[in-house]
């Protein structure tokens, strides 16, 4: 595929430091051929509204750029918050085209928390609740297509770790959910494949966002929000390798941290990501 790398350098929504600096660090792992070619920092210190709303946009807006272009965007994070731009770029692309999204969100957490419901007031922790329409306005609102996710075009993979309230919200929603002990029985290819042939049938275009928290620490122990089990990340690259290009629209990978980062482990998993990516079709 014909993919082009969006570095989102942004950690401010996280509860810890350290994911922004995963996109410079991939670019001295990647070969030449296939580097980050823009990184879009969040500089401010301050976790504000109205700038990260700016962030966002800009985000989504190169986002859209590059499905303009014909090509296949591919960001690498950066905090999981980066999903309400990549999103919302995605979203609008197709909103202008007529054409449906589906995504696949691989993650231990639910991330559908709004600012009423979270615990820890971290903005990574409600990007789905944004992308579905709830939460933060001015997040919701970014660009025109609203909302920018249908919750039966939505399935979540290796969920471990939730608060009720966001489970409660997506379950009111009616959104497909594969916890973590569905992937312990039926094996996260058959999770895979289940998830990625039901959406096939509804919608236009499938995106996928990772968050490589959903994997076994073994594999990614480079995470700020460690949650012990999780998939196996051999069992999912050989599912991923097999997958119909034709209808994947972009790929995401968040909270990948260097600074939590055991032997690169989790950035090798990354690498591994965008090489089997850029391979697929
Ligand atoms: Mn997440």
């Amino acid at each position: 595929m014909d993919v082009r790398l969006i570095g989102a350098a942004i950690d401010k929504c996280a509860g810890i430091s350290g994911a922004a600096g995963t996109p410079e660090m991939l670019n001295k792992m990647l070969s030449d051929s296939l580097q980050i070619s823009q990184i879009l920092t969040y500089a401010d210190r301050r976790n504000n509204i109205l700038l990260l709303k700016d962030y966002f946009t800009n985000l989504a807006n190169a986002v859209k750029d590059t499905l303009e272009e014909l090509k296949v965007p591919l960001i690498i994070g950066g905090d999981h918050s980066c999903a309400i731009g990549t999103w919302s770029g995605v979203s609008e692309f197709l909103y202008n085209r007529n054409q449906s999204l589906g995504l696949i969100w691989i993650d231990a957490h639910m991330d559908s928390h709004t600012l009423q419901t979270s615990h820890s007031g971290n903005i990574h922790g409600m990007p789905l609740a944004v992308l579905l329409g709830y939460g933060i306005d001015e997040f919701v609102k970014i660009l025109n297509a609203t909302p920018k996710l249908r919750p039966e075009n939505v399935v979540l993979i290796g969920i471990r770790s939730y608060e009720p309230e966001e489970a409660l919200l997506l379950d009111k929603l009616g959104v497909k959910i594969y916890y973590n002990y569905d992937i312990s029985d039926l094996g996260i290819a058959k999770v895979f494949n289940d998830a990625w042939h039901v959406l096939s049938a509804k919608v236009d275009k499938i995106g996928l966002s990772i968050d490589v928290d959903g994997f076994d620490p073994k594999f990614t122990p480079g995470v700020g929000t460690i949650v012990t089990d999780g998939i196996d990340f051999n069992q999912f690259i050989d599912v991923y390798n097999k997958i119909d290009a034709n209808k994947l629209i972009a790929v995401e990978i968040a909270e990948a941290n260097p600074s939590l980062d055991e032997q690169n482990k989790t950035l090798n998993c990354v690498v591994d990501i965008v090489k089997a990516t850029q391979k697929l079709g």
